[in-house]
């Protein structure tokens, strides 16, 4: 399982052994490569940056690290190694051997899953192009793009299992994954939160602390799959999404620890003419970047998500670990009810709720991260607190979709909605402002006014080091 760079594509799936796969692979590389030059990072292609890269699938030490230019990354092909004897986990082929072929009748849902998270990895991408023009330091530079190049990977990773288990339409697949473009009018990439705009830092940082976290428990219930090869290619994504994480979790804690400080030195003011950032805007980007992700997880209902379990294709987070009954076929769910007028509970069949499940443990991880930020802003002696609105808040996918909430989840008219509306949601206003703090500051060393500086560096590095070269 020992990764081989001696090849073109590097990989430890002895893509050598294949040649017809090593080629159809080998003559996608160049289309992705110009997919990158034409939508990955500007101008920073001819810098050498202090990237990890992965020189092994084990649990320990998997990263290298070392400066090089964007597009000389080697992107590859990493599973983790397969199990022996495992079986499907759950749904009706329960305790079967898992599948190390696609299983024929459940091809198209299996490929529509692989395509969905397959596009959103090249969005991400899309999303974050212009962003390195206005890094408040060489470390968030840094992150930024190592953040761009794994999700680069992610999408080898999906490509790979188009190109080996499904043949032609998975090779037709694979191109349109580099036709698509984020926010497209004409052809637009497939989930929602992918198509907005990422265009200041603090977007930034709600994105990979919310979107990607959405990118965490899909992978999870995905690495449950019968499938053996997609819950392999999703169990070692997730060893490199936890780096987005703490890229969006520490991001959004830095922000917060800045606004506190930059307060308590001018007690009473507006810290906006300090160049911070004011915590209520820091909420509203909250209250926005959260509602959209929770769209990610699909309808609260969903006969797809059954159809998904059903079959094998699809598990909750921790399936094995954290589930006892893996039919689900008997059980029920209760969940809080909608029928345009009246609030209410029903209780519904579990597999329908699939969706909901999965939402649920997304929420109480983000929960805890709440709760630390209210430290930091509680140990500067600020009177504020950060909270996450109700999930059926600002909803253009499920069951509140098409009528209004609150914050706290309470039923409102459109135009109560509108009325307050600014109070909630970032204005014209503010993002103006907040782009106007986002001037490029990339001195080794140096930070910008907005922000303060993480607790350590890279890999045992200084904050100091030159994460980024000219
Ligand atoms: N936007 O039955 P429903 C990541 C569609 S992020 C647009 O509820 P289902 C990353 C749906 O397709 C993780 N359309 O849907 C993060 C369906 O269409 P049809 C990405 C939506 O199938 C940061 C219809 O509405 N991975 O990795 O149960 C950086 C009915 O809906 C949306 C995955 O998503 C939406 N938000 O659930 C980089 C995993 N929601 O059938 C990377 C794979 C629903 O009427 N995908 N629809 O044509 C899935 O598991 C499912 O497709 C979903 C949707 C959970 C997304
Ligand atoms: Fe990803
Ligand atoms: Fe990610």
């Amino acid at each position: 399982m020992a990764i081989n760079y001696s090849e073109k594509i590097p990989n430890n799936v002895d893509l050598a052994s294949d040649r017809r796969l090593q080629r159809a692979l080998e003559k996608w590389q160049p289309h992705y490569l110009d997919w990158w030059e034409e939508t990955g990072p500007t101008d920073f292609n001819n810098h050498e940056i202090y990237l990890r890269t992965a020189i092994s699938v084990e649990r320990e030490g998997w990263a290298h690290f070392g400066h090089v230019k964007m597009p000389d990354y080697r992107w590859g092909i990493f599973l983790t190694p397969s199990e022996k004897g495992r079986k499907i986990g759950f749904g009706d082929h329960k305790d079967e051997d898992a599948w190390q072929e696609v299983p024929g009748e459940y091809r198209n849902n299996l490929k529509r899953l692989i395509v969905t998270q397959a596009d959103t990895e090249p969005a991400s991408v899309e999303q974050q192009r212009l962003l390195g023009h206005t890094a408040p330091s060489l470390y968030d530079l840094r992150n930024l793009f190592q953040v761009n190049v794994e999700e680069g990977r992610h999408l080898w990773a999906m490509v790979y299992l188009l190109h080996s288990y499904f043949g032609k339409d998975g090779r037709e697949e694979a191109d349109e994954l580099l036709a698509r473009r984020s926010g497209h009018a004409d052809h637009p990439r497939i989930l929602t939160t992918f198509n907005e705009p990422v265009e200041d830092w603090l977007s930034m940082f709600m994105f990979t602390m919310f979107t990607d976290r959405d990118g965490k428990y899909q992978l999870l219930a995905l690495a449950e799959s019968g499938f053996d090869p997609l819950a392999r290619s999703c169990k070692f994504m997730l060893t490199e999404e936890a780096h987005h994480l703490f890229v969006g979790q520490t991001g959004i804690s830095r922000v917060i620890q800045r606004s506190c400080e930059v307060m308590n030195e001018n007690p009473g003011a507006d810290i906006r003419e300090y160049g911070a950032i004011p915590l209520e805007l820091i909420q509203k980007w909250v209250y926005r970047w959260f509602s959209s992700c929770l769209d990610l997880f699909g309808a609260e209902v969903s006969s797809n998500s059954a159809t998904f379990f059903g079959q094998g294709l699809k598990g909750r987070a921790f399936e094995m670990r954290d589930h006892t009954d893996h039919d689900a076929s008997e059980a029920g769910f209760s969940i809080d009810s909608w029928d345009g007028k009246t609030l209410g509970r029903e209780e519904v069949p579990l597999r329908n709720a699939m969706n909901e499940v999965l939402r649920e443990d997304y929420i109480r991880d983000i929960e805890r991260h709440v709760k630390t930020w209210n430290k930091v802003i509680e140990k500067a002696g600020v009177d504020f607190e950060v909270h996450l609105p109700h999930n059926r808040f600002n909803r253009i996918v499920g069951l509140y979709s098409g009528a209004r909430f609150d914050v706290d989840g309470n039923p409102i008219t459109e135009e109560a909605f509108v009325a307050q509306r600014d109070k909630w949601l970032p204005t014209d206003a503010d993002l103006t402002f907040v782009k106007s703090l986002m001037v490029q500051c990339i001195e080794p060393g140096k930070i910008a006014g907005w922000i303060s500086p993480p607790s350590k560096g890279i890999n045992g590095n200084p904050f100091e080091f030159e994460y980024v070269r000219a």
